[in-house]
């Protein structure tokens, strides 16, 4: 939807909260449908129940690729970029991603995948990747992509928690001047799990790797096997299109599922309203597909939309920190999505490799994964945008599917660190810690969405009971973000961070609870305790208070053995930035950590600790304080 001014917005928006079954039929005609639905919505928030165009039958892959054929057959659809500058770019028009998709989907087929089944993908950031996600979406197959920076364990749960039947992977992956060996932790993680039969391997980086007889088999040789045809299977607007795995405050990630036909539109609404998207632009978004970012931005918005969606393997400073203006350069650019911590790094190597860099092609610039500060947005502001493109600061979860709270560019005013007002079809309001509704401007509280929209999330995969507990029981028929937010006299909304126990390190969700687990399972540990503080540049860093009682004689090597563990347990992302041994943790006389404690001596805040004396012993606090300081 493209809205052109401001009073339109307003006008919009109003409509959409009256009649907003009216407002989501509108934008869900754009689409194409086999079938057009026989009921908007049904919902309820206390089960919860929540059903978008029921009875509507499409296939995504229909949108995203056939629909865009006979005129835009041509247009490129992917450009990818390698990690490498010297090496080649690559562009997919919709007519070659539609054969390699069907290709491909024919190789699921053949491999005995049918509709409904669990596939996981664990790959680097190449076109392959787009095109397997999309043949799972073409055969009513449930993608579940793993970043490439988990863990064999952290897969192999995930694959058990969804029991996929089949993997897609690659040999390796490039990132910056690193090799990460896919598949040798593909190998590590599938001898735990029994569910997978097959598993489908593309060569990129031509690192040797193992092939298991009667269960590994080459992208490459698959491929020549099968037609270049295959017909997209008929789905119901409300089966399951995928499972995306995402941290919260207790030990274990939930599988966030997504439907197809609500999550479509929202992706395609979304994108094209707050974005401002125009024909033959090309549309930049830096985040991974492993995250829901690169799933709704990077694949099926820009897509469903007939847009051009480029690519990148790489990171923004390899092999210099000028690459990611480079790319911007060589593409030409028109929309760059990218995040705050990306944004803070790349102001750490001053304004040089920007300012020699052309950026004309630039016209609307976007932020998403963590609150931006100031001085960020600022930056980006003057030195990209050139103080002409429009800064889109997009606050959305996993959960949400796509873009929730944001400016639209050109049309709804922008304000430094502010996601600012609500997508029309978002109904935002600020509850109370005894969960009544905030009224008025210029007050702050937890953030909470009151009416369902498109691309909400359905269930958590295989307990739903968690789902309702999670989202839907803090506060009684609102769904609640995990996000502390303000709103200003004008009516804008800031997003402060979380308020539950997540930790957001470079817009990266990982929950403390889980970092404390994977501390623990070192055999010399007896307890942890970990919290966020503030870090320059990933925004929030990992702090963990661990009791060691007997380290090694040098305390370095004990902190090493412990982030190895970290990086077994759940990958090199959770490493804590910081450890601390202590030799006790302050508690209540019922056993509960205090972390508020923690949180400012982290901070290193310690004027105004706060009541201590619930504590069991409240003298550990004065050992932490000047541990911390030494450290
Ligand atoms: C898209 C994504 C979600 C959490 C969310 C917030 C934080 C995301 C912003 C933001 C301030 C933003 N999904 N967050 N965007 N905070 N301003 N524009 O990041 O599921 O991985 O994370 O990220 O805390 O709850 S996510």
């Amino acid at each position: 939807m493209q809205i052109n001014s401001f009073d339109e917005y307003q006008k919009v928006y109003k409509q959409s909260v009256e009649q907003p079954e009216e407002f989501w039929a509108g934008i869900a005609d754009t689409f194409k449908w086999r079938k057009k639905w026989d009921k908007v919505l049904s919902w309820n928030f206390s089960e919860p129940n929540i059903k978008w165009f029921e009875g509507g039958k499409l296939n995504i892959t229909e949108n995203c690729l056939d629909r865009h054929l006979e005129k835009n057959g041509d247009k490129p659809a992917i450009i990818w970029e390698s990690n490498d500058p010297e090496k080649d770019s690559v562009t997919l028009t919709y007519k070659i991603l539609h054969e390699q998709v069907c290709r491909f989907a024919n190789v699921l087929k053949k491999n005995h995948v049918k509709k409904g089944d669990r596939v996981c993908i664990y790959m680097p950031m190449v076109p392959e990747l787009a095109v397997a996600v999309l043949a799972c979406a073409r055969i009513g197959a449930v993608h579940s992509v793993v970043f490439g920076g988990f863990s064999a364990k952290s897969i192999a749960d995930r694959i058990n928690d969804a029991q996929c039947k089949l993997v897609i992977t690659a040999d390796g992956a490039f990132r910056g001047a690193k090799q990460i060996q896919l598949k040798e932790v593909i190998d590590d993680a599938l001898i735990g799990c029994p569910s997978v039969e097959k598993v489908i391997v593309l060569t990129h980086t031509r690192t040797p790797v193992s092939m298991l007889k009667g269960r590994d088999l080459w992208f490459e040789d698959e491929i020549k096997l099968v037609d270049t045809y295959c017909p997209a299977e008929e789905m119901d607007a409300e089966d399951m299109l995928f499972i995306l795995y995402t941290s919260g405050s207790t030990g274990k990630p939930k599988g966030v599922v997504h439907t197809v036909g609500g999550y479509m539109v929202y992706a395609g609404y979304t994108f094209s309203t707050a974005f401002n998207y125009q024909p033959d632009e090309i549309f930049f978004c830096t985040a991974d597909i492993g995250w829901i970012t690169g799933h709704s931005y990077i694949v099926y918005g820009p897509l469903s939309q007939g847009a051009t969606t480029l690519m990148f393997e790489g990171v923004p400073t390899y092999p210099t920190p000028a690459r990611l203006w480079e790319v911007v350069d060589k593409h030409k650019v028109n929309i760059l999505y990218t995040a705050p911590t990306a944004i803070r790094s790349l102001m750490g190597f001053g304004n040089e490799p920007v300012d020699g860099a052309d950026l004309s092609s630039l016209r609307v610039l976007g932020s998403v994964g963590e609150p931006i500060n100031e001085e960020a947005w600022h930056w980006f502001d003057e030195h990209v945008g050139k103080k002409k493109c429009p800064i889109v600061d997009t606050w959305w979860q996993t959960e949400t599917g796509g873009l929730m709270i944001s400016p639209i560019a050109f049309v709804t005013p922008t304000k430094p660190s502010y996601a600012t007002l609500p997508l029309p079809g978002v109904q935002p309001v600020l509850v109370d810690e005894q969960g009544n509704i905030i009224e008025g401007n210029d007050v702050s509280g937890n953030l909470c969405i009151k009416f369902p929209w498109p691309g909400m999330l359905r269930t958590t995969y295989g307990d739903h009971e968690r789902c309702k507990l999670t989202y839907f029981s803090t506060y009684e028929n609102l769904y609640f973000t995990g996000d502390g937010c303000l709103r200003d006299a004008d009516g804008y909304y800031k997003i402060t961070g979380r308020v539950d126990d997540v930790i957001n390190v470079s817009g990266h969700r990982i929950g403390t609870a889980e970092v404390e687990n994977a501390i623990n399972m070192h055999a010399g540990v007896v307890e942890s305790a970990v919290v966020g503080y503030p870090h320059d540049v990933k925004g929030q860093g990992i702090y963990a208070f661990v009791i060691f009682p007997n380290p090694h004689s040098d305390a370095d090597l004990s902190r090493k053995d412990i982030l190895q563990t970290v990086t077994r347990v759940i990958g090199a992302i959770a490493k804590p930035d910081k450890i601390l041994f202590v030799s006790g943790l302050p508690k209540t006389r019922s056993g509960k950590i205090m972390r508020r404690i923690l949180r400012k001596i982290a901070e290193g805040d310690t004027s105004n600790l706060g009541d201590i004396s619930t504590l069991q012993d409240p003298g550990v606090v004065d050992e932490i304080i000047d541990k911390a300081r030494q450290l």
